[in-house]
């Protein structure tokens, strides 16, 4: 069923925090995927995001399977390269480097990605994608060689997540980096929510549920973790279903 973005949209409808836990394909084990997505599963959890920025080719369709044989959240495909995507996830973030101004991330891939798309399954979602500088160079700016936004400049991070809006995004994504040393600020993430009519997410560097709760208070709607949970399962004790 294609109804991943309506359940987002109507999550904030109903003024509901949403969380997703980002698995990339490079750091777990297939045998270690069951115990890992149980405890997901009685998190506050509402989805799996599966992706990263340098996966090897074959990787990610024997997760996404593992994944769906333990859980019946639905799984949203973050891919870093067309290899990632897989018609047994159930829905992909269609991402637009809108930060950077390299063509092969703004639409070339999206071009290459078409022979598999045309016969695809997946509910396939229009993301703009905003990599902010976190003060430390991430893997998402080395694979795609563009730079990150400065977080000082807010304003411009705002026009760039309109502009998204107004090309026809249905989800606007500010990233700080996988593993970053800072999250995006609460400033940059109130300043874009005020003005975007779409759902925001927040993710990179989010280690504590503290700046889980910042990220939602400066208006996030929803909020991704992957490193943290990566490096200490203890986490999800905080993250428990309310
Ligand atoms: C990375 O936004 C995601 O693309 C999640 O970041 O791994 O730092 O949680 P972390």
């Amino acid at each position: 069923m294609k109804n991943v973005l309506t359940n987002i949209q109507h999550n904030i409808f109903s003024n509901k925090k949403q969380l997703a836990i980002l698995i990339d394909p490079e750091k777990i084990r297939l045998s270690d995927v069951k115990g890992f997505v149980e405890k997901i599963d009685q998190s506050v959890a509402n989805y799996i995001f599966v992706g990263g920025s340098t996966v090897p080719v074959d990787l990610t369709e024997p997760l996404v399977l593992e994944i769906k044989a333990h859980t019946k959240l639905p799984v949203i495909l973050f891919p870093g390269d067309v290899a990632q995507i897989t018609n047994t996830a159930n829905a992909l973030l269609f991402l637009s480097l809108l930060s950077g101004r390299n063509p092969a991330y703004l639409i070339g891939k999206h071009v290459e990605a078409i022979p598999t798309l045309k016969e695809t399954s997946l509910e396939i979602i229009p993301t703009g994608y905003l990599l902010i500088e976190n003060g430390a160079t991430t893997m998402v700016q080395k694979v795609t060689e563009t730079e990150p936004m400065p977080s000082k400049h807010v304003e411009n991070i705002v026009n760039t997540a309109l502009a998204g809006e107004l090309l026809g995004m249905r989800l606007m994504y500010l990233e700080a980096g996988s593993g970053a040393k800072s999250p995006v600020s609460p400033e940059i993430i109130k300043a874009v929510s005020s003005d975007l009519s779409i759902p925001l997410i927040v993710g990179g560097g989010i280690k504590t549920k503290a700046q889980m709760e910042l990220a939602f208070n400066a208006g996030a709607n929803l909020v991704v973790i992957g490193t943290a949970l990566e490096n200490d399962e203890d986490l999800f004790n905080d993250l428990k279903r309310w």
